[in-house]
């Protein structure tokens, strides 16, 4: 029996949990997240932004023929998302050319090294990367401004079907992996979901 995403939510729910499930989220829900937390999330997010776009390009460099056009989409949709940050961020002041924190640093670092993995390993992180947001911005529910426009984001119908879509491709290359690539995939999800958790906690760990 192939590995399949929706295994991988199963075997792992608490660790999956810590990834979507965050008092910041909460916090942007209620309103009371305080400005500068939420401004260090949003720096630092737009920092791995860019380096998930890179992952982006990693993946579509690796990919079947058949996998480019949900791949290029995405990667459209990055474009759109860079721009998006640099609005928000000048909105609020923010200076954008600021150092990544080491949590930051850390997700960053992994992605990279995900290049020297199969496609189906690159793949199913893809997935679960978009999945985490997808699902953290949505499980608090309705968010008040300004920080229901992050909410819907990730958290929109159509960002939705795009992870479901994900998750088929990632399906797809699980499918015909062997036992150590599904193997090294699992570990991949177990690394993110870690990751995540600590990506939420750096709002409020990050220096004045
Ligand atoms: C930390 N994980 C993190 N940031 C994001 N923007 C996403 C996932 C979704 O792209």
């Amino acid at each position: 029996m192939p590995l399949t995403c929706q295994q991988l939510l199963r075997t792992h729910p608490l660790e999956w949990r810590t990834a979507t499930v965050h008092p910041f989220l909460n916090q942007c829900r209620s309103g009371e997240i305080h400005p500068q937390q939420f401004s260090t999330w949003l720096v630092q997010d737009y920092l791995f932004v860019v380096e998930f776009t890179r992952m982006a390009a990693r993946l579509l460099a690796t990919a079947p023929v058949e996998d480019f056009d949900l791949l290029l989409a995405g990667l459209a949709a990055l474009k759109t998302e860079l721009i998006w940050f640099r609005d928000k961020a000048s909105e609020r002041h923010l200076n954008l050319d600021a150092a990544k924190h080491p949590t930051c640093t850390e997700y960053c670092g992994y992605m990279a090294s995900l290049a020297l993995t199969p496609y189906a390993v690159q793949t199913t992180a893809f997935w679960a990367i978009e999945l985490a947001y997808n699902q953290g911005w949505q499980q608090p529910g309705a968010m008040v401004p300004p920080y229901d426009e992050f909410a819907n984001r990730w958290g929109n119908p159509d960002f939705t079907d795009y992870v479901k879509l994900l998750e088929q491709q990632a399906d797809n290359a699980l499918q015909s992996a062997s036992n150590a690539v599904q193997q090294q995939a699992s570990e991949s999800f177990r690394r993110i979901a870690r990751l995540e958790k600590d990506f939420w906690q750096m709002a409020y760990s990050a220096e004045d």
